[in-house]
């Protein structure tokens, strides 16, 4: 029996599905006593140290995981469960952690998008049976702005570079805490908890050991999500937004089938766009939660769900707050939540009064969950102007001439699928959002969404350069080259595609290896 640690924030799903892949019973510790009683204890942690070790304080947990850590139990840390091994963080200056490993954790301070999202490598810096099976070139997934720092050296399990050489794993007697998520880092991260799960075997030499590793370009698989005339939940896909082929919503396949499917090619992560949820309440949407419930189940990369996250009043007046909608994803196996329409309402009334509110759905999910659960899906259309002081919004000149000669142009935002334009730019829109507190940008473009000509560089460069966090370059891709193309000419982070994975004309591992010896990618093995 393997004990969870949940302390209410963040995917512990994920977490419970991956052992329970393995063939072990889950007990989530539920008391004092359980932690006090566990054999093995697992303790995944996402969102915010300082939420967290408030959470462990009022719970009064804290003594009993210091006794369970003292007496040498295995225990593993999982992200914000490695920090918590600490004596204090810089996300929460004022708290204490649990001391159990001197040194402190530290905000990246690099020249990078910061947070550290992907899948990178680890230096292995001493032998642990935690990675037997493991050629040790394996990529695993990381997804936080802050790093631990041991003051003795001793304990440094892995280091991973990112900008900066940072420890990545440590391992002290039986404790063992991981900054990556190995039930998100596909078979490789399996294979790290089966270690962990399983009596003690001799440790195997590792034949690969990397000096430097390197954060891989990902290929996200998009899975836009609605229900057909029939009522079948299906997955469509649109041209230029419009799904409906002869008056039918395109039908491209079964959700949960196509991510597992995505998944086994190789599909660094998997987005699913519920996207007519702006018109009905998530949480009356069971299908779609049962969706994502039914694929966490096996498909352990990370998973973001989108549409309808907002604030709601249902028919009897009760009031639900996006906060909750995005919990329910949360805990039905979602890793992020993606937010559309509300975003561009949030950053017009931003700007409007120029003051943060601390009740936009963006502030209260990044406050719980952290920004790296919380990405903007912005559907912008180019608007052509003939020079920048036609308009007051951020302005970009274009090689992709308008209609009229028209050498400028600018990205007008969009709401409800694309079905109303606002007097709001993405550029705006993404700059507004990231010091809203959001993570990640998902970057559509309706011109060229499902025109297979390639992404809108103009558009990614524009608002890549005005923001620091990650960006997923989305819409256009036709061809492999596409895929070089938008991670040479830009900084993207990732780059994500759906209608020609649904249409069979090009698969994630053909992607991945035309770019393998071009561009840093994930390769999964035996495919
Ligand atoms: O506004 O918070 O409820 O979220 C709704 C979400 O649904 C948004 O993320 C929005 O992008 C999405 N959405 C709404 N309507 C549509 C539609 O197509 N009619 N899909 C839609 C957006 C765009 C991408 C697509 C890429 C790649 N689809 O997700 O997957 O363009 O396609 P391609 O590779 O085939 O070119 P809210």
């Amino acid at each position: 029996m393997i004990t969870l640690l949940d302390y209410g924030a963040g995917n512990v799903r994920s977490v419970i599905n991956a052992i329970e892949s393995l063939g072990q019973k889950v007990k989530i510790v539920s008391g004092i006593d359980d932690l006090l009683s566990a054999e093995k204890l697992v303790f995944p942690g996402v969102g915010n140290f300082g939420s967290m070790m408030r959470i462990l304080n009022d719970k009064n947990y804290v003594h009993a995981l210091k006794d369970y850590l003292l007496s040498d139990r295995p225990f593993l840390g999982i992200c914000l469960g490695l920090h918590a091994l600490f004596e204090k963080s810089e996300e929460a200056p004022d708290t204490k952690g649990l001391a159990l490993i001197s040194g402190h954790v530290k905000k990246f301070d690099i020249n990078l998008s910061v947070p550290h999202i992907g899948w990178n490598g680890i230096n292995i810096k001493k032998p642990s049976r935690i990675f037997n099976g493991l050629l040790g070139d394996e990529k695993f997934y990381f997804v936080h702005s802050f790093h631990v720092v041991p003051d003795d050296d001793s304990v440094v399990l892995t280091t991973t570079n990112y900008g900066i050489e940072f420890v990545s794993g440590i391992q002290k007697g039986n404790i063992t805490a991981t900054q990556f998520h190995p039930e998100k880092s596909g078979t490789a991260g399996i294979n790290v908890l089966k270690n962990f799960l399983e009596p003690g075997s001799e440790q195997k030499a590792i034949t690969h050991v990397l000096t430097e590793t390197r954060l891989s370009k990902r290929i996200v698989a998009c899975l836009d999500v609605r229900s057909n005339d029939h009522g079948d939940l299906v997955v469509t896909k649109g041209d230029q937004y419009d799904v409906r082929e002869n008056g039918d919503v395109r039908n491209l396949g079964k959700p949960v089938e196509l991510a597992r499917t995505y998944y086994e090619q190789g599909a660094d992560e998997i987005t699913f766009l519920n996207i007519t949820g702006f018109r009905d309440f998530p949480l009356e949407d069971i299908p779609m939660m049962d969706v994502l419930k039914q694929t966490s189940k096996n498909v352990f990369v990370p998973l973001t769900i989108g549409g309808g996250i907002r604030d709601y009043t249902d028919q009897h007046g009760r009031k639900y707050t996006a906060l909750e909608v995005a919990t329910q994803y949360f805990r039905s196996g979602a890793d992020k939540i993606s937010i559309g329409s509300d975003a561009v309402l949030i950053a017009e009334a931003f700007l409007r009064t120029g003051k943060k509110t601390g009740n936009s759905s963006i502030e209260q999910i990044s406050e719980v969950y952290g920004a790296q659960a919380v990405v903007i899906s912005i559907d912008p259309r180019r608007v052509y102007v003939s020079s920048p002081d036609q308009t007051p919004h951020q302005v970009i000149k274009t090689e992709k001439i308008g209609p009229l000669g028209e050498a400028y142009c600018w990205y007008q935002c969009t709401i409800n699928g694309g079905r109303e334009g606002r007097d709001l730019d993405a550029i705006t829109l993404s700059q507004v959002c990231e010091k809203l507190g959001a993570g990640e940008i998902l970057l559509n473009c309706i011109d060229k969404d499902g025109t297979d000509s390639g992404y809108d560089l103009e558009l990614i460069n524009a608002v890549k350069n005005a923001v620091t966090i990650p960006v997923i370059a989305s819409s256009g891709a036709g061809c492999v080259e596409h895929f070089y193309e938008v991670f040479t000419k830009t900084q993207a982070e990732s780059a994500l595609a759906a209608g020609i994975f649904h249409r069979k004309e090009v698969s994630i591992p053909e992607v991945k290896k035309y770019l393998s010896d071009k561009v840093e990618t994930r390769l999964v093995k035996n495919n």
